[in-house]
């Protein structure tokens, strides 16, 4: 599949995660609705309320099964508003997704809801978890078999407002030779619960070993983290936000430090861009979102996915976005 192509042609759908589980290829996607709220920067145009789970045991030829609702912003208790970007994991039996959501107070807090099975329905935990802030989870199983959650994401995703695990007084957004705002990464507990340490900063730095800057603003850290692991490289993955792009940095343990690498994605049709990167029957994927059908509506996402190649030294092979300039 060299083509990008559309997944989910009759709703809009955005932010994939997507895992294999029991053979089977499942996405989870945020859920894009038009909620009639003015576009701004603060991103309260994404005023998404629920989650659908989809999957498929053949991504090239078979469309999508939908298992519809799984979770809604009105089943949580702590609910205030805007459910974004989520990720599924699995441990021993049951399947825990992991949501942004703002809390009563307009905070960004990441919650976890739980299911036997991996096309949910999922229950929603009480409370969100203990020390986290800010967006767009993203989980990854180790081969060691511990779980990393990165997060984290600028502008309206509220990073800015953080330091050392601390909400400021007042939001701070680097400059120019300031050192651009990381992402944050925590191992998770047993229970897959709670964070069991405290989220600590993801550098991804030059070939000289030096953190990037945030005037690097064409490919620092935005928002959209994602883990994978190819030929034992830990490849951070994540988008430049206003520069839309989709970069990777390359690491040897999944704290890294990451050293950037490249482009993945160039820039598509809307202001976002996310993606997940996964190896399904021997081939790797990018799945990612655009906003082609919606005619450029920035909170109208649609769902896509190409193939991913590898030079032989590891470099991915840079895919041209549908922002075509
Ligand atoms: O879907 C809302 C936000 O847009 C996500 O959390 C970001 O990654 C961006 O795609």
């Amino acid at each position: 599949m060299k083509t990008a192509k559309y997944l989910f042609e009759k709703d809009y759908m955005a932010d994939p995660a997507v895992h294999v589980f029991n053979d089977r290829l499942y996405i989870y996607p945020s859920h894009d609705r038009e909620s009639g709220i003015p576009e701004n920067d603060n991103g309260d145009h994404f005023d998404m309320n629920d989650y659908h789970v989809f999957s498929t045991s053949d991504i090239e030829n078979e469309p999508l099964t939908d298992h519809g609702v799984v979770l809604k912003v009105s089943d949580i208790p702590w609910a205030g508003r805007q459910l974004w970007d989520n990720d599924v994991a699995f441990k021993d039996g049951r399947y825990y997704m992991y949501f942004p959501l703002k809390d009563k107070n307009d905070i960004f807090r990441i919650g976890v809801a739980v299911s036997d099975k991996p096309e949910g329905p999922f229950v929603p935990q009480p409370d969100p978890m203990k020390g986290s802030y800010s967006i767009d989870p993203a989980v990854f199983k180790d081969a060691d078999g511990h779980f990393y959650m990165y997060f984290g994401g600028l502008w309206g995703g509220q990073l800015q407002r953080y330091k050392d695990n601390k909400a400021l007084e007042c939001a701070c957004l680097p400059e120019g030779d300031q050192d651009a705002l990381p992402a944050r990464v925590a191992r998770l507990s047993e229970t897959m619960l709670d964070f069991a340490e405290e989220p600590r900063a993801v550098y991804i730095v030059d070939e000289a070993g030096k953190p990037l800057k945030a005037g690097r603003n064409d490919i620092r850290f935005f928002e959209a983290s994602w883990m994978h692991v190819y030929n034992g490289t830990y490849y951070f993955t994540y988008s430049t936000g206003d520069t839309h792009q989709i970069c990777y940095a390359t690491g040897d343990n999944p704290y890294g430090p990451f050293t950037y690498k490249g482009v993945i994605l160039t820039e598509v049709v809307g202001w976002t861009t996310h993606h997940s990167i996964v190896q399904f029957k021997g081939k790797w994927y990018l799945f990612h979102h655009d906003c082609v059908p919606s005619n450029g509506k920035t909170w109208l996402r649609s769902l896509k996915v190409v193939e991913l190649e590898y030079e032989a030294d590891g470099r991915i092979k840079t895919i041209q976005g549908s922002a075509k300039k």
